[in-house]
C-alpha cells in the first residue's frame, strides 16, 4: 500500500528516505516503521519499566495506579522492579560494547603471534602508548610482542582480578574519588555486568538504590572499559582516524558499480572487505563483468569505522538500513553484529542482494553465513567480494531506482590525536576558546534512530540550536550521519554556527560538528572531556559540557548515557527511558544524583527545549566557572 505524503514525512526528514519509504512500499515492503505501527498501542507496564519477568513465579506487573497489585509474586515493589529492569539493560549494552573490545584484543594477539594473515599493527605509536599505560615497556621489542603482551594484559581487564581498570589512569583525580567514595571504580569488565545479573535474579540486591549505583559501575566498566578497549584496540590495529572527506546518504550506491554495503559494528570484518576490495584480479574481474569498479558503502557503526580511517561513504543510519536494499543497486550487504534488523534478509529476497553473516554470535533468517576468523580472514573477505561482484550481472532493472539526490559532502575523522592536531597539539588553544566565550562549550550529540521520533529530526533540530549559539558538537554514532546528511559537516557550515564558533571553525578549517566515530568511540568524548579537565586541574562535571541522545534506542545507549552521567556530563535523553514507574528512581536520576555525581539526566522529546536546557546548563557551568 502506497503512503501518503504526510505519512512520508511524518517519518523522516531526510529526502532520500522519503523517496523510498515509497519504493519500498511500492515493492511490497514491510518496514521498521510498519511494524512499530502494527505494535501500538505498545504495553504501558513495559514502557514505564513496571512488568518482570525474571523468574518463573512471574510474569509479573504493578499497576502504575495504584489499584491493581503493587507488588510482584515475590514481593518485589515498583522501585524494585524498574531498577531491576534498568540494570539489566545496561548489562546488555555493557557486554555489547565489550564483547566487541574482546574480539579486537584476540585480532591484536593473534597479529601478533603471526595468526592473522592481512592483518597489522597501523598505529605503533598508539600500541607503545597504551602498553606503557598497562606498565609494558616497549624497549627491545618487536610490534609483535608488545602486540601480543598488551593482548594479554588487556584480557586481564576482563576478568576478577583487579581492584581498578587501567583507562581509569586517565580520569582526573576528583573524578576517581568521588567513584571510590560512592564505591563505583568499576574492577573487572565482564565482572560488573555478571554482577549485574547476579544482583536482579530473585531475591540478591533489593535495594533499588544500590541496585542503581552498581549499574553506574556496570556502565563505567563499558566506557572506561569494554569500549576504551574497542576503541584504542581499533586505532593500533587500523590507525588513528584524521581529517578525511567523504560522502553520505543512498546516492552514494552506484548504478555502475559493484556495491557492497557494510553493517554493523566491527571494524575487523569491515576493514578486510575493504582490502579486498583493493584486490587488481577482483577489480578486473568487476570490469569484466561490465562494472566500472568496486564501491563500499557503510551503515550504522562498522560504516562510522570505515568512514573515519578510509573516507568510505556511508549510505545511511540506522533506520535506513532496509530502506537501502530497496534501491535495488545492493549486490552484497555484509553485516557483523549489533543493530543489524532480522528483518533485513527477508527483504533483501525481494531483490537481487546477497546478504552475508559473518560472526559466530549472530545469524540471521535469510542470510548466507560465511564465519570471519582472524586466521583466515584475508581469504574470507576476498572470496565475499567475488561473489558480490559475480552478483553485479543480476540486479533486477525493474526494481533499480538510484537515489534522485546527489550525496551529500561531509568530513569525518576527528579522533582526539586529530583534534588536539588541529589545534598545534594541545588542549590550550581551546580552552582558551571557551575561556573567551567564542566557543560557549561542547556537547556531544549521539545515538541512534528510533520510529518513534522522526527520522534525523531530533538529532538535526537540536545541533543546529547548538551550533547557533556558539556551542562545539561533537557527535557519534547514528548521529553523526543524521549531521553529516544535513550538511553540517562540511567546513563551510561554520556559516550557520554562531559568531565566535563561526570564526573558531574558520581559522581552523573545520565544521561546527565534529565526527568522533562510532558508538564506541564515545570513549573519544570522554578522553577528551578528561584530558580538558586534567589540563585545568579540575573535574569533568566542572567543564562546559553535556550530551545528548535524541532518538536513542539500544541498550548499549543506555550504558553510554549512564557512563557519561557517572564521568559527570548532563546527558539529556530524547526518547523516555522505561523508568517512569518509579517516581523515587527518575527524582534520583533527574535530580538528586547530581549531588552525588556532578550530574544528572534529563528527558526531553522536543529538540528546541532540549537544546534549551543544554545552553542553560552551560551557561551554569561558565558562571561557575567565573566564565
Ligand atoms: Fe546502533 Fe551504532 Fe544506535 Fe546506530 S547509534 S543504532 S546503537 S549503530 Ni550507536
Ligand atoms: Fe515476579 Fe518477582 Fe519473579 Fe519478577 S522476580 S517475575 S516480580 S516473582
Amino acid at each position: 500500500m502506497l503512503l501518503t505524503k504526510a505519512e512520508i514525512e511524518a517519518r523522516t526528514i531526510t529526502e532520500d528516505g522519503q523517496v523510498f519509504l515509497q519504493k519500498a512500499a511500492q515493492d511490497g515492503l514491510e518496514t521498521v516503521w510498519d511494524r512499530y505501527q502494527a505494535q501500538k498501542p505498545q504495553c504501558g507496564f513495559c514502557e514505564l519499566g513496571l512488568s518482570c519477568r525474571n523468574c518463573s513465579m512471574g510474569p509479573c506487573r504493578i499497576d502504575p495506579f495504584g489499584e491493581g497489585p503493587q507488588r510482584g509474586v515475590c514481593g518485589a515493589d515498583a522501585d524494585i522492579i524498574v531498577a531491576r529492569n534498568l540494570g539489566r539493560m545496561i548489562a546488555a549494552g555493557a557486554a555489547s560494547h565489550s564483547d566487541h573490545g574482546r574480539d579486537l584484543v584476540e585480532v591484536l594477539r593473534k597479529v601478533g603471534e603471526g595468526h592473522a594473515p592481512g592483518y597489522t599493527i597501523r598505529s605503533e605509536e598508539k600500541l607503545k602508548k597504551v602498553a606503557a599505560e598497562f606498565g609494558i615497556a616497549a624497549d627491545g621489542k618487536t610490534p609483535a610482542d608488545l602486540a601480543v603482551e598488551l593482548a594479554h594484559a588487556m584480557e586481564e581487564e576482563f576478568g576478577t582480578r583487579k581492584k581498578a581498570l587501567t583507562f581509569l589512569g586517565r580520569v582526573p583525580e576528583k573524578r576517581r574519588a568521588i567513584w571510590d567514595k560512592l564505591g563505583i571504580t568499576p574492577r573487572g569488565i565482564d565482572r560488573e555486568t555478571s554482577e549485574m545479573m547476579h544482583r536482579t535474579h530473585m531475591g540478591v540486591d533489593n535495594d533499588w538504590q544500590s541496585l542503581l549505583l552498581h549499574g553506574l559501575r556496570n556502565a563505567l566498566s563499558d566506557g572506561w572499559g569494554g569500549s576504551f578497549i574497542a576503541t584504542e584496540v581499533s586505532d593500533i590495529l587500523f590507525g588513528i582516524p584524521q581529517p578525511v572527506p567523504s560522502e553520505v546518504n543512498l546516492g552514494v550506491l552506484k548504478e555502475n558499480q559493484v556495491n557492497i554495503v557494510l553493517h554493523g559494528h566491527n571494524p575487523i570484518v569491515s576493514e578486510m572487505i575493504y582490502e579486498a576490495a583493493q584486490d587488481p584480479e577482483l577489480l578486473a574481474l568487476a570490469s569484466e563483468k561490465g562494472a566500472e569498479g568496486i564501491n563500499l558503502a557503510g551503515l550504522c557503526c562498522t560504516g562510522n569505522e570505515l568512514l573515519m580511517r578510509r573516507g568510505i561513504p556511508m549510505a545511511g543510519n540506522h533506520l535506513m538500513t532496509e530502506l537501502a536494499l530497496s534501491t535495488g543497486l545492493v549486490d552484497m550487504m555484509i553485516v557483523d553484529y549489533q543493530c543489524i534488523m532480522p528483518a533485513l534478509g527477508e527483504i533483501a529476497t525481494c531483490y537481487h542482494t546477497l546478504m552475508i553473516s559473518t560472526s559466530d554470535k549472530a545469524k540471521f533468517p535469510h542470510m548466507a553465513h560465511h564465519e570471519f576468523h582472524p586466521e583466515t580472514a584475508q581469504s574470507k573477505a576476498r572470496e565475499l567480494v567475488r561473489m558480490a561482484v559475480e552478483n553485479y550481472e543480476r540486479r533486477l532493472p525493474a526494481k533499480v531506482l538510484p537515489a534522485p539526490n546527489t550525496p551529500t559532502r561531509m568530513m569525518a575523522g576527528f579522533s582526539v590525536e586529530a583534534i588536539l592536531g588541529a589545534l598545534g597539539g594541545s588542549p590550550a588553544p581551546l580552552i582558551e576558546a571557551i575561556k573567551s566565550g567564542a566557543v560557549q562549550g561542547a556537547v556531544g550529540v549521539v545515538g541512534c534512530n528510533n520510529p518513534k521520533i522522526r527520522q534525523d529530526f531530533g538529532h538535526v533540530t537540536l545541533t543546529r540550536h547548538l551550533i547557533e549559539n556558539d556551542i562545539l558538537v561533537v557527535d557519534t554514532g547514528c548521529a553523526a550521519v543524521a549531521h553529516a546528511k544535513a550538511g553540517l559537516k562540511v567546513p563551510e557550515a561554520a556559516a550557520l554556527a554562531g559568531p565566535g564558533l563561526q570564526q573558531v571553525c574558520k581559522s581552523l578549517g573545520i565544521p561546527p560538528v565534529l565526527h568522533m566515530g562510532s558508538c564506541v568511540d564515545n570513549v573519544r568524548i570522554l578522553d577528551l572531556a578528561a584530558a580538558l579537565a586534567n589540563a585545568l586541574g579540575t573535574d569533568i562535571s566542572d567543564l562546559p559540557l553535556a550530551a545528548a541522545a535524541p532518538e536513542w534506542y539500544s541498550e548499549k545507549a543506555v550504558s553510554i548515557a549512564c557512563y557519561a552521567v557517572a564521568s559527570g556530563i548532563f546527558t539529556v535523553l530524547g526518547t523516555p527511558p522505561p523508568i517512569f514507574g518509579s517516581p523515587k528512581i527518575v527524582k534520583l536520576l533527574t535530580e538528586d544524583i547530581e549531588g552525588l555525581l556532578g550530574a544528572s539526566f534529563a528527558v526531553e522529546p522536543d529538540p528546541e527545549k532540549a537544546a534549551a536546557r543544554i545552553e542553560q546548563h552551560i551557561r551554569q557551568k561558565r558562571k561557575a566557572l567565573g566564565l
